[in-house]
């Protein structure tokens, strides 16, 4: 019995035809033309074939593979320009389309602000240290050299908790100077660190709320004078408030934790009641700063003829509102979102040295 060549050609080719994936492609060509597939079957009947049909048979067998590889090289690579074509089409990119799609969420102007002062210290070489919001008496008061009957301790200014077993009434922190008290006590100098953070105090009208935000600084090192702490302090400013000639003004102070002290100023106009930073016959008090008094450093287990440092704070609420033209400190805290559409930050806005007023 002879097989109709043609016929199997006809039906081998169909199947390849068919194929509609590699892998389908895959398995017709094994069906086809692999060990064990319809080609190879046909030359196994070689044998049975009278001597002088063998080679007429052997060649039209060979010519029937031939055509199938043919059909299946041709499938196989309209397959492939297929799979390319579909591809493109799933990840195909409008590159007309922006950048990105504003999201809804918004940056709170406090983390913001925050961001925007970690960013400007961060290059100075400072780090961020960080405590818990609430304190013992002695790192918020004692250590600071704060003494007992200072107004700050009272009732009237501080929450206190219920006393422990021994007497010891745990304190919300007044400032966030504890963090510092920590660090000094737990690391070696040089230590050049900020402290953002909560702070409380009992006290609650139109420019103030009973929880707060500050941040505070601190340098520890040998030989550390006035000079850093006023290159320090009107580097801060100018870049904060993107004004790179504002004038800024130390103007002598106290504080029981530094000696000397003093406030700095920047300045601003105030025409027709809008204030305006930048140079001008008025001045605006930013921030508090001094050289941390001995005692300090003492307290904190360091030797104060050997070491000196500068410290400095300043209220986070206040010199946003003064950034971005928020008037009212309450609403910093009232959750509406109508007011955070508005004073908010779309999460694009990377703090740095450009960042900020420009949007
Ligand atoms: C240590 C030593 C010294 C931190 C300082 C001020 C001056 C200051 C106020 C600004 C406005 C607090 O938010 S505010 O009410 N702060 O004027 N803070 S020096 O001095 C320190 C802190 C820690 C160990």
């Amino acid at each position: 019995m002879t097989t109709d060549l043609d016929s199997v050609r006809a039906e081998l080719i169909a199947s390849v035809d068919a194929a509609d994936s590699l892998d389908a492609l895959e398995a017709a060509r094994v069906a086809a033309v692999g060990k064990k597939g319809s080609v190879g079957a046909l030359m196994k009947q070689l044998g049975a074939l009278p001597a002088e049909e063998r080679k007429d048979f052997g060649q039209s067998v060979n010519a029937v593979k031939q055509a199938v590889e043919a059909a299946i090289a041709a499938r196989k690579e309209t397959l492939e320009s297929g799979a390319l074509d579909a591809r493109l089409a799933a990840e195909r990119v409008d590159v007309t389309l922006p950048v990105r799609p504003e999201s809804e969420g918004r940056i709170h102007p406090i983390s913001q602000t925050i961001d925007e002062i970690v960013q400007i210290f961060g290059e100075m070489g400072f780090r961020v240290a960080e405590g818990p919001d609430l304190e013992n008496d002695w790192r918020n008061f004692t250590a600071l050299n704060i003494p007992e009957e200072h107004p700050a301790r009272q009732e009237m200014d501080t929450f206190y908790l219920r006393a422990d077993a021994e007497g010891n009434r745990p304190v919300l922190r007044t400032h966030t100077s504890p963090v510092q008290i920590r660090t000094m006590m737990n690391e070696a100098p040089p230590i050049r660190i900020i402290a953002p953070g909560r702070t409380y105090r009992s006290d609650h009208d139109a420019t103030h709320s009973p929880m707060f935000h500050q941040v505070e600084g601190l340098v520890i090192d040998e030989a550390i004078h006035m000079g850093h702490l006023k290159g320090c302090l009107i580097e801060f400013c100018r870049t904060y408030f993107e004004v790179h000639d504002l004038p800024v003004r130390f103007r002598n102070s106290h504080f029981p934790f530094t000696e000397p002290s003093a406030e700095v100023d920047i300045g601003c106009t105030r025409d027709s009641g809008e204030l305006k930073i930048g140079a001008g016959d008025d001045w605006l008090e930013i921030l508090g700063s001094g050289m941390v008094h001995p005692k300090v450093i003492e307290n904190c287990g360091l030797d104060p003829a050997k070491y000196q440092g500068f410290a400095f704070g300043m209220g986070i609420e206040r010199i946003a509102m003064l950034k971005y033209g928020i008037p009212d400190l309450r609403t910093f805290y009232d959750s509406d979102l109508r007011w955070l559409k508005h004073y908010g930050f779309v999460p694009q806005d990377i703090p740095g040295a450009l960042g900020g007023l420009h949007r």
